[in-house]
């Protein structure tokens, strides 16, 4: 159940309660794609970086471990022991990312599994029945995520494709939830919009799914290689277009900014994998900018990355510290960097609840943004 509970400008501060817990939005959702925050963060640390949805992959567990697997250790959330909502993916935009040789037709994609080669097929049947093994909390549909460049016949073919994909996805799911050996009976299914930049498919794409009573929607098919500015308007032209009633899903974005202007219009849900990649290489947010911890003014510094950041890694060392570990190349190193950046992604957002609550949401972001120009790569 969605429940807005103030509305500042067009930013929502809402509530979305699940069967495994109530989500406080909005939300960064924190990126396991093969059901580990890369980096060495286990979900005991999930407790102590303000964490509340971990989002999960369904083409990745589908080819290691197998869903199938996943399924008889009794589903996602007790293999990996984690009693937070997680909502999977639908494997739809990772087969055109990552496979290779793929096929799309009308019954789903053919292609190349991206670890040994062997051939696999994924339509919207094959994804929601992964899922219901996962036993996500949030199924997402199986769509075809055109590129940016794609021309206005092809974006308008593949969107009438996705949508034929979902009413197949929703009866699937409608049947697995009744089935006596479900996972999780109640998994939600969230739809996709798509029309890469073009704003009549996007508007007829959304007006159509929003009639399917969906557990709420996302926009897909952005962050691809448009410019931020593309983005921007295509969230302005087709978030009013979805039901304000049910959740939004930005999928797969983005930076600090990014996120601040999408609140700022009207998006709930968010998931990136920026803040733990570039933890990894010692890419480390604050609200002064980034810095690359390995730059050599670091070498002696005996302040925490952030005066006054709450995270384990600023609570307790400093960044000589942690600049030294990660040059010797200790796991520790990408560990306390990866917690920080995830931290702050999530901080970042109990802020913005806060703002949107007491109605200051416009000025917060202005500060936020004012404040984020320093960087040192
Ligand atoms: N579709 C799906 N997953 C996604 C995307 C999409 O378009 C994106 C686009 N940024 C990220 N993840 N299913
Ligand atoms: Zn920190």
């Amino acid at each position: 159940m969605y429940k807005i509970l103030k509305k500042d400008g067009n930013a929502k501060r809402a509530e979305f309660t699940t069967v495994h817990g109530t989500v406080q939005t909005p939300v960064f959702m924190n990126v396991a794609t093969v059901a580990a925050i890369k980096g060495g963060v286990s979900t005991e640390d999930l407790e102590g970086i303000d964490t509340q949805v971990v989002l999960s992959n369904t083409y990745h567990l589908h080819l290691r471990p197998g869903d199938e697997l996943v399924y008889r250790m009794g589903g996602l959330h007790k293999f990996m022991s984690c009693n937070k909502p997680i909502l999977t993916d639908s494997g739809g935009f990772q087969v055109f990312s990552l496979a290779k040789t793929r096929k799309i037709r009308e019954e789903g994609v053919y292609f190349h599994s991206h670890i040994d080669g062997h051939k696999l097929f994924m339509g919207p049947e094959e994804s929601m029945r992964i899922q219901s093994h996962l036993g996500s909390t949030i199924a997402m549909a199986f769509d075809e995520c055109p590129s940016a460049k794609a021309e206005h016949e092809y974006v308008q073919m593949s969107v009438d494709r996705t949508t034929r994909w979902l009413l197949r996805c929703k009866k699937e799911m409608d049947r697995l939830n009744g089935l006596e050996y479900t996972v999780n009976p109640h998994q939600m299914l969230f739809g996709i919009n798509q029309g890469a930049i073009f704003d009549d498919i996007r508007i007829e794409h959304a007006k159509r799914i929003s009639e399917l009573d969906l557990d709420g929607y996302a926009v897909g098919g952005l962050a691809v290689g448009e410019s931020h500015e593309e983005m921007y308007h295509v969230l302005d032209t087709v978030v009013p277009f979805l039901p304000e009633n049910k959740p939004t899903y930005l999928m797969g974005v983005g930076t600090p900014a990014n996120i601040l202007e999408s609140v700022d219009r009207g998006v709930d849900f968010f998931d990136c994998v920026y803040p733990s990649r570039n933890g990894r290489h010692g890419h480390l947010y604050t609200n002064r900018g980034h810095i690359n911890i390995l730059n050599a003014k670091y070498e002696m510094d005996d302040t925490p990355i952030e005066e006054g950041c709450g995270c384990p890694a600023c609570r307790r060392y400093t960044k000589a510290y942690i600049r030294h570990l990660l040059k010797a190349g200790e796991m520790l190193g990408m560990r306390l960097c990866v917690l920080h950046n995830l931290y702050f992604y999530n901080h970042m957002m109990t802020e913005i609840r806060e703002a949107i609550e007491k109605g200051e949401y416009k000025e917060y972001k202005k500060r936020k943004l004012e404040g984020m120009l320093e960087f040192d790569s």
